[in-house]
């Protein structure tokens, strides 16, 4: 996002900026469900407050893994998940693997926010805020992977907490 902007950074559009935090704020009015993929995730951390490592080849941190599409490759790694949470619960397994597309991470976590997955570097995955009926961003892309069972029940979590908001 646009704050403290690395050099190898891109900005969002001010306009889409705008938009999708205003959104944010009418789905926590409503008490809508929202699930934020990759950029939705770190969005979300955004909106609340939080901040983001801007280039993540850049943070020191042990065992690091490359979390960037390079080329063509597009890299896996392994995503420990707490199982308590309401994705760890939704997914129904402590470990998983993920594709990973960002060179961006959540850095400080923003207000109302848990971590809920980490990769084996440390790098944060996923947060929710279990004060709502479904805040959940994971920074991988489920959607690309959605024939495993594990990238399918993220969608699955999502359409029945909406279908319960849609109930009430
Ligand atoms: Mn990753």
């Amino acid at each position: 996002m646009g704050r403290n902007l690395a050099p190898q950074g891109h900005p969002l559009k001010p306009l889409r900026q705008r938009y999708e935090l205003a959104l944010l704020t009418e789905a926590e009015r409503l008490a809508k469900p929202v699930l934020g993929i990759c950029l939705g995730c770190q969005l979300l951390n955004v909106h609340r407050g939080g901040s983001l490592q801007q280039f993540l080849p850049d943070v020191p941190r042990p065992s690091a893994l490359e979390h960037r599409k390079v080329g063509d490759v597009v890299p896996r790694h392994v995503v420990n998940l707490e199982i308590d949470s309401m994705l760890g619960s939704a997914i129904g397994r402590p470990v998983i693997t993920t594709n990973s597309y960002h060179k961006q991470a959540i850095d400080r976590i923003g207000r109302g926010l848990r971590v809920v997955a980490r990769a084996s570097d440390g790098v944060i995955e996923a947060i929710e805020d279990d004060e709502m009926p479904l805040f959940v961003g994971v920074q991988w892309h489920p959607e690309r992977t959605i024939n495993e069972p594990e990238a399918l029940a993220v969608f699955r979590l999502l359409v029945s907490v909406s279908e319960a908001c849609r109930k009430r």
